[in-house]
C-alpha cells in the first residue's frame, strides 16, 4: 500500500464555517507545499452542477428533497475516491477543502426528521478518512454582512452548523480521531499569512503513523 520509497501521501482536510478562509488557505498550501487540491462540492461534474443549481437557488425541473441533496453531496465525494486513492498511494500529498464533516453538519443543521448523524454519515462510510483535519473557527461574530447569497449563507443557519460541527467532533465515537488526527484553529483577528503559518506548522509537524489509508 505504498510507493517505491515506502511512503504514501498525507490527506489533510480543512473544515470550517463559511468565511473562515478555507479556500484561500488550501490554495496557498497547494501552491507553496505542492499539495494536490480538491474542493467539495466539486461543481464541475454533472452531479456537481445539480448541487450548484441547488446552492445558487436556480429554478430546476428536478425536485430535490433534503435527503437527495445530501446524497448528491456524498456522491460527489465518491466520484473522486479512486483518483484520491491513487494519488495518495503514489506519494502525493492532498489538501481537501470541505468533506464529510461539512456534509454531515450542514444536513443535520437543517433539522429534518430522520436526518440525524447516523443517517447522514451512512452514505460516506468507506470513504478515505483524512489523516488530519484542521478545523477553522472564528469568534462567531459573523453576521449576514459579508456572506454571499447562496442558500446556506445566513447567520442563523451558520450558528446551527457551527453547533453541529462541535457535536460531531466531540462525539464519543470520534474521540480517538480527535486526539490523534484533529486540530482546531481559532483564526479570529489573524491575517491570511498568520493563518497560513499556523496551518503550515500544524501540517509540517504531522506525520502519518499508519501506512494504510484510514477509512470512515
Ligand atoms: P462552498 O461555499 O465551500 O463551495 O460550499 N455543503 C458542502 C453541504 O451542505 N454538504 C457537503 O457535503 C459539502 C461538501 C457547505 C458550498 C456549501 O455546501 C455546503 C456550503
Amino acid at each position: 500500500m505504498s510507493n517505491i520509497t515506502g511512503t504514501r501521501g498525507k490527506l489533510i482536510l480543512i473544515e470550517g464555517l463559511d468565511r473562515t478562509g478555507k479556500t484561500t488557505q488550501c490554495n496557498l498550501i497547494s501552491s507553496r507545499l505542492n499539495y494536490k487540491y480538491y474542493k467539495f462540492p466539486n461543481r464541475e461534474t454533472p452531479i456537481g452542477q445539480i448541487i450548484n443549481s441547488y446552492l445558487t437557488k436556480q429554478v430546476s425541473d428536478i425536485p430535490l428533497s433534503d435527503q437527495s441533496v445530501h446524497l448528491l453531496f456524498s456522491s460527489n465525494r465518491w466520484e473522486f475516491q479512486n483518483e484520491i486513492k491513487t494519488a495518495l498511494l503514489n506519494g502525493q500529498n492532498i489538501i481537501v477543502d470541505r468533506y464529510i464533516y461539512s456534509g454531515i453538519a450542514y444536513s443535520v443543521a437543517k433539522n429534518v426528521a430522520g436526518m440525524d448523524y447516523n443517517w447522514c454519515s451512512a452514505c460516506d462510510r468507506g470513504l478515505i478518512k483524512p489523516d488530519l483535519t484542521v478545523f477553522l473557527i472564528n469568534d462567531g461574530n459573523f453576521d449576514n454582512h459579508g456572506f454571499g447569497d447562496e442558500l446556506y449563507e445566513k447567520h442563523e443557519f451558520q450558528v446551527k452548523v457551527s453547533q453541529v460541527f462541535m457535536d460531531i467532533f466531540y462525539k464519543q465515537e470520534n474521540k480517538d480521531y480527535i486526539s490523534n488526527h484533529f486540530k482546531q484553529l481559532d483564526v479570529s483577528g489573524m491575517n491570511i499569512e498568520e493563518v497560513y503559518s499556523n496551518i503550515e506548522s500544524i501540517v509540517d509537524s504531522f506525520t502519518i503513523k499508519d501506512l494504510n489509508l484510514l477509512l470512515f
